[in-house]
């Protein structure tokens, strides 16, 4: 039998994620009831559904203990935390970009076989990328500002997101090397996804029939 007593906690990404994900919940019926203020848990229009708002590397997990059932969160922030205990059912498309390895032009021209040193802030996924294609890497963890890195002799390269790559080209620095496509990602706690089924595929349903502009299908055809 599913417990219906404590409420369907939603973790949130901060920043730009967030700002593209509150229209998508407003769709549903979920908004944030009343002024935040400082509270840390909001209650939501939807009876039963609560959401929290996170620095984004923190979503996946406190998805992953359980502490929230489900949540949005970057596909580089989820490839970084490595996604354990974590179902990914649905791409919502949004804050797209990709993660690319970035430098100035003239590294594209130098042997590979030479050991680089990597600044970033993704430094588990920098690691794997490197090491999948037999690269020796030194990986120098960073929180911000990765672009400079290598203007200032700290790294020879980065692994960063680009999106407009106005701030690579601001700063002299070319993509070398493309890594994946991102966007925002649906996370679901396994646990709950057994223990609160009906609930959670009902939303995962309703947000994928968001996305597939089902809503507008039905207003066409009619
Ligand atoms: O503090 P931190 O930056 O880690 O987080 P934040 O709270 O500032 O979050 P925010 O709002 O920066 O959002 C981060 C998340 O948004 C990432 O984890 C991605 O999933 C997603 N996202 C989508 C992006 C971008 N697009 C993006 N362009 N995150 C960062 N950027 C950066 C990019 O690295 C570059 O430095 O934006 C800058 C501008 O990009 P260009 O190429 O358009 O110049
Ligand atoms: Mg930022």
């Amino acid at each position: 039998m599913e417990s219906r007593t404590e409420p369907l906690r939603i973790a949130l990404s901060k920043g730009r994620i967030l700002e593209q994900t509150l229209p998508l919940l407003d769709a549903l019926g979920i908004r944030i009831d009343g002024e935040p203020g400082r509270r840390l848990i909001l209650p939501s229009t939807r009876p039963g559904v609560e959401l929290i708002i996170l620095r984004a590397t923190d979503v996946p997990t406190y998805v992953e203990y359980g502490a929230a059932h489900i949540g949005v969160a970057g596909k580089d922030v989820l490839l970084e935390h490595g996604g354990n205990g974590l179902y990914e059912p649905l791409d919502l498309g949004i804050a797209r970009c990709r993660l690319v390895v970035a430098g100035r032009p003239e590294k594209a021209e130098l042997p590979t076989s030479q050991r680089w040193r990597v600044a970033t802030k993704y430094a588990n996924l920098a690691l794997r990328h490197f090491a999948a294609r037999g690269r020796q890497v030194d990986v120098i963890k960073l929180y911000g500002s990765m672009e400079l890195a290598p203007l200032v002799g700290l790294a020879d390269c980065i692994v960063d997101l680009v999106d407009t790559g106005n701030t690579l080209r601001a700063n002299g620095l070319v993509e070398l090397e493309q890594i994946a496509p991102i966007s925002s990602r649906l996370i679901v706690n396994r646990a709950a996804q057994k223990l609160r089924h009906a609930e959670i595929t009902a939303l995962v349903h309703e947000l994928e029939g968001l996305l597939n502009g089902v809503g507008d299908d039905a207003a066409q055809a009619g």
